[in-house]
């Protein structure tokens, strides 16, 4: 499938141009769960502004008597927006008492965007300019029923998804996990001095990655991908629980929210029509979280060989 490895390249290539961030990482954060997402943050960044020192005539003058002046250091007034972060959709502001608060921002101060790739299309299948677009206009949308059930549910503009029938979501998983493996040899491969993976899961990875038997990246048929599963099925369950650790970030706590999987999910649906199928009946009990052991299993991994130490 090619769609898998563009993706597959678009992600790596991501993730080596920013190793400090996870692929796709901030660029979403949406849907149901905001009281995981903390709802302003301040950061700590202090910045000291120095005065340029000279400019002042009669210190030029004086510059020889240097030891005797008294040098005051100007710090100017900071704005308390400087430091201030907002979620996205929200822009900083002053209040009357100058305190800095985050209010809606108004979608058309959004940057213009007229490239296709940048625009989204959101669960109204309404296609946004870009993401700030999205976000700032549900924002302004919040505390109403239709704001709350607003989403980004993927990347670029809106369009016709063919229904998944009953056997292409079979053949789903096993693309995925075709895709998951080969993710994680690239990075290793890559990954020379780049830490995009600890020590331990560069262990798991060289396992994989030097076993002769690894089906190569690669055009294959289902029916290979599915006899390469059921005869090389060890070199899949680390692939499959590393996925679930990347995505599982906000909070950590062995659950994938709509949230946390965005990162994956949205720039995927475009490309693969099963996706949104696929992960919803991977929500076996319906909780709308996605746990551990449901996605394992979701990807065929086998009841006794779920390992959440595999995760970190
Ligand atoms: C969503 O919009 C696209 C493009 O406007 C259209 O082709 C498609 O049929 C729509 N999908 C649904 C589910 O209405
Ligand atoms: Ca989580
Ligand atoms: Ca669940």
């Amino acid at each position: 499938m090619k769609v898998w490895i563009i993706f597959l390249l678009c992600l790596a290539g991501k993730a080596l141009a920013a190793p400090q961030q996870e692929p796709f990482e901030e660029e979403f954060e949406l849907i149901e769960d905001q009281g995981a997402i903390a709802e302003e943050e301040t950061v700590v960044d202090e910045v000291i502004e120095e005065t340029p020192v000279g400019s002042n005539p009669v210190q030029v003058e004086t510059g020889e008597f240097d030891e005797a002046i008294e040098v005051v250091e100007e710090v100017p007034a900071e704005n308390p927006c400087l430091n201030h972060h907002c979620k996205k959709g929200k822009v900083c502001e002053l209040d009357d008492s100058n305190n800095p608060i985050c209010v809606c921002q108004d979608p058309s101060t959004c940057p213009a965007s007229s490239e296709e790739f940048e625009h989204v299309c959101g669960t109204d299948n309404k296609t946004y300019d870009s993401s700030c677009h999205f976000f700032a206009t549900k924002c302004t949308l919040e505390g109403t029923k239709k704001g709350h059930k607003l989403h980004l549910d993927y990347i670029g503009p809106c369009k016709y998804i063919a229904p998944c029938l009953d056997n292409e979501l079979n053949e789903f998983p096993l693309r995925m996990r075709d895709w998951l493996k080969n993710v994680l040899v690239t990075l290793y491969e890559r990954d020379e001095d780049n830490n995009l993976l600890t020590e331990k899961q560069k262990l798991r990875v060289k396992k994989i990655y030097e076993n002769e038997k690894r089906l190569q990246a690669g055009d294959h048929t289902l029916e290979l991908l599915a006899h390469d599963f059921e005869k090389n099925y060890n070199m899949y369950i680390f692939p499959v629980h590393w996925q679930f650790g990347q995505l599982d970030q906000h909070p950590i706590d062995g659950y994938l929210s709509h949230t946390e999987l965005a990162p994956l999910r949205a720039p995927l649906i475009p490309m693969e029509h099963c996706t949104t199928r696929f992960f919803t009946q991977c929500d076996a009990d319906n909780d709308k979280y996605i746990a551990l052991d449901e996605w394992a299993s979701c990807f065929g991994i086998k009841e006794q060989d779920v390992d959440k130490d595999l995760v970190i």
